[in-house]
């Protein structure tokens, strides 16, 4: 069971839709289902097996509670929580191999409140092993600042979800060319290079706090490797599903 979680526009949705395809033209024997936990999305890039919007509808909400489209949303986030039984149900149904989980497009809606570690926690049950996947957009890390915001908040989710592995995910990697992958890719395996870019790089304020964030980076050590993903290239799958496979494979601990 795998959570792709990151900003809006990141790729979660079209992520959660391709590799789920992926996964069962390349193995049959496979069984994979898509769950959408985002309950205020209206146009989906894929068809969810498993709906958070068949118990939950936003514009009801709102009417109910006359809010406005952010108080919906925070509100249709929380009551999630009233339908775990539910999806546990649905899920149960198909008994999946894998089960790949689209969640809010704003990421503080399902990773910063209580619902996002709850769900993950409850829905965990079973057989089922989880990961959490953070997507760095490849539109934003370009910089050395752009790239450092985006690891503090990959850090903040892992720290939200402290016992479940956490993959690190550069998406759109089409947008951008190898050269600039690599360079991104070394950033996150080498702090100190990502602190000598900043300090070429970036100028004034932001260079100062970047590089003493850079440097609680270098003290912690490396965290785990960015692995380049695009749904326009079948690279971009074949390296997700490989490492996803390799998470769960060296999965002892079984945190349910
Ligand atoms: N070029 C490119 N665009 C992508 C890729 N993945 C997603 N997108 C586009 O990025 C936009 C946001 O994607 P979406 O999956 O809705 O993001 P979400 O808000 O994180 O669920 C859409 O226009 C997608 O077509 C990718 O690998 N490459
Ligand atoms: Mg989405």
């Amino acid at each position: 069971m795998n959570y792709f979680i990151g900003t809006a526009g990141s790729g979660k949705s079209t992520l959660t839709g391709e590799i789920k395809e992926y996964v069962v033209n390349r193995n049959p024997e496979i069984s994979a289902i898509t769950l959408n936990l985002d309950p205020g999305v209206r146009v989906m890039p894929y068809t969810p097996d498993i709906d958070i919007r068949d118990y939950i509808v936003l514009e009801e909400i709102m009417d109910e509670y006359t809010l406005g489209p952010n108080g919906g949303l925070i509100l249709a986030s929380d009551l999630m929580v009233n339908y775990l039984d539910d999806l546990k149900d649905e899920i149960d149904e198909y008994n999946p191999d894998w089960i790949f989980v689209d969640t809010a497009g704003q990421l503080e809606l399902f990773a910063f409140r209580e619902t996002g570690p709850l769900i993950a926690s409850t829905l965990g049950f079973g057989d089922i092993q989880r990961s959490v996947s953070f997507l760095f957009d490849s539109n934003f890390v370009l910089r050395p600042n752009g790239f450092i915001s985006t690891l503090l908040l990959a850090a903040s989710v892992q720290f939200r979800f402290q016992k479940i592995p956490l993959i690190n995910i550069l998406s759109k990697t089409d947008l951008i060319d190898d050269n600039q992958i690599d360079m991104i890719i070394n950033w996150s395996q080498d702090f100190q290079a990502l602190a000598d870019s900043t300090n070429e790089r970036e100028k004034g304020l932001i260079r100062e706090l970047s590089m003493l964030i850079s440097e609680v980076f270098v003290q912690m050590g490396s965290t785990s490797e960015l692995v380049p993903c695009s749904v326009r290239e079948e690279r971009g799958l074949d390296f997700l599903f490989g490492h996803l496979q390799r998470v769960f494979d060296n999965d002892e601990s079984k945190f349910y």
